[in-house]
């Protein structure tokens, strides 16, 4: 089974033979440019070879047709050669990541031609920092780990009721105070802006954009417990480190609330490159419905005036949304959304429905972390949807793409993310890239398998899923 590529390219056609990668493979590419050339270095670091001046028998390539995008490749390999054509770097990165899966553990490449491109532009995944927190050395694994999989966007969940996980500088209380705790009652912790800044470079060197969250106008118990005025009674409340939901609020309509969101916002855009920053505006269960929707108008009007579009979870469907804004449709299908009106008023939605997509759900009762409450989620579940028909009347033109949420009121180590993440996430991964003509659970769980070898090799602690035969 060596043509076993995850996400399924658009074409991969077999040759014969394979290149065999040996002591005096070289490695190259054209142009030269500093962002290129990090790509072929990383390329001759996983085949254990140099980089080249001049053309070498495994040679990267710009210049590729404009039909290939942003993100799209063309792999050819023969038993003398390895040509890897892009039009932009980021194809170029997506080439090397298949020649990785090509590869598995070993040194042989299979002779294949492959032509390649994503079907959606948002293929993501996010991290709930602020349940538990993680240091920032995790997340840049996570960051390596999803990138293998061409996932382009990294959300991270940076603020709830449980802990405030980034520094605002007007609001120092935020992160010292609001960040000093997590569920059970952990130490905690946040990023300092410089941590923060140097995550988003590192995420974007491997074509991952960063996509900031902080939740409001409810889960915010970690913000009121810093800073009292922010809540409507005022008074002072210890730290919270339970997990229960939709128990606070923000105090829509108080003159210090809009400078606190414009100053949060103001800041984490300024930091932020990508277009866009996550509101939130989940499970608001102690605000009241009027002040919900005075306070997501205001929150867009904040959002846009710092340069960016906001994104926020299926809840802020309940109020007529600028087009440009985006809906994060998550709940399951018997609670009722308005997701489907926003859709047709223009704007686009990020499919995670929490029957497939919720990566904190168990696989099943041996799961030994992990929530249940919509539903055991096999690795079959995870993979066998399709995100133009989640939603009635959120079809292809709305959909802009999948993302696949872990949460982390039980996640207490990176070995549990782990462990929750993969393999389902690969199956997200590849209904976000590959075709949906073609995709099915008996042919996909095959090409599963053979990631064995290579997630064995970077150290995943991957679910041993019985339905999967591993290699
Ligand atoms: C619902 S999904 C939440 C989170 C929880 C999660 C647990 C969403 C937008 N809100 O606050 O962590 O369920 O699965």
């Amino acid at each position: 089974m060596p043509l076993a590529v995850v996400p399924k390219p658009v074409s991969l056609t077999p040759g014969a033979g394979a290149f065999v990668v040996r002591a005096a493979t070289r490695v190259s590419v054209r142009p030269a440019t500093a962002e290129t050339a990090r790509i072929a270095a990383a390329l001759a670091g996983v085949l254990g070879a140099d980089v080249s001046p001049t053309p070498a028998a495994v040679a990267l390539e710009l210049g590729g047709p404009a039909r290939l995008g942003e993100e799209g490749y063309e792999l050819d390999v023969t038993p003398s050669s390895v040509r890897l054509v892009a039009h932009a770097p980021a194809g170029l990165f997506y080439g090397v990541q298949t020649i990785r899966q090509l590869l598995g553990a070993g040194r042989r490449i299979p002779a294949v031609r492959i032509r390649d491109r994503p079907r959606f532009a948002w293929r993501g995944a996010m991290l709930d920092v602020a349940r538990h927190f993680r240091p920032v050395s995790e997340v840049e694994r996570f960051v390596d780990l999803i990138a293998l999989y061409k996932l382009n966007r990294l959300h991270l969940h940076l603020s709830d009721d449980q802990g405030w996980r980034i520094a605002i500088a007007k609001w120092p209380r935020l992160a010292t105070h609001g960040g000093s705790t997590e569920v059970g009652g952990g130490k905690g912790g946040y990023y300092t802006q410089r941590q923060y800044a140097k995550l988003v470079r590192y995420a974007a060197s491997r074509y991952v954009e960063v996509v900031p969250e902080i939740d409001m106008p409810g889960h915010v118990h970690a913000a009121l417990s810093s800073y009292p005025k922010l809540s409507c009674d005022g008074k002072p409340t210890p730290l919270y480190t339970g997990t229960d939901v939709g128990f606070s609020s923000l105090c829509v309509g108080k003159p210090v609330v809009d400078d606190f969101v414009s100053d949060v916002i103001g800041e984490l855009a300024r930091l932020t490159p990508g277009p866009f920053v996550h509101v939130g505006g989940d499970e608001a269960a102690a605000t009241k419905p009027v002040d919900y929707v005075r306070f997501i108008r205001r929150a867009q009007a904040i959002v846009a005036s710092h340069g960016k579009r906001m994104i926020g979870w299926d809840e802020i469907a309940r109020v007529r949304l600028d087009r440009s804004t985006v809906v994060q449709h998550w709940r399951p299908r018997d609670r009722p959304t308005r997701t489907a009106e926003a859709a047709a008023r223009g704007s686009k939605v990020i499919m995670s429905p929490a029957e497939h997509a919720y990566l904190d759900m168990k696989y099943d009762p041996s799961t030994p972390v992990g929530l249940t409450w919509a539903g055991y989620t096999s690795v079959r579940d995870a993979y066998a949807w399709e995100p133009t028909r989640e939603v009635p009347g959120v079809g292809a033109s709305a959909v802009l793409g999948v993302e696949a949420p872990l949460w982390s009121e039980t996640i207490r180590s990176m070995a549990d993310v782990e462990l929750l993440a993969f393999p389902r996430l690969i199956g997200i991964a590849e209904i976000g890239w590959s075709p949906r003509r073609g995709r099915s659970w008996a042919e996909y769980r095959t090409r599963l398998g053979a990631q064995g070898p290579l997630l064995r090799s970077v150290g995943v602690n991957y679910y041993r899923a019985p339905d999967v035969p591993w290699k």
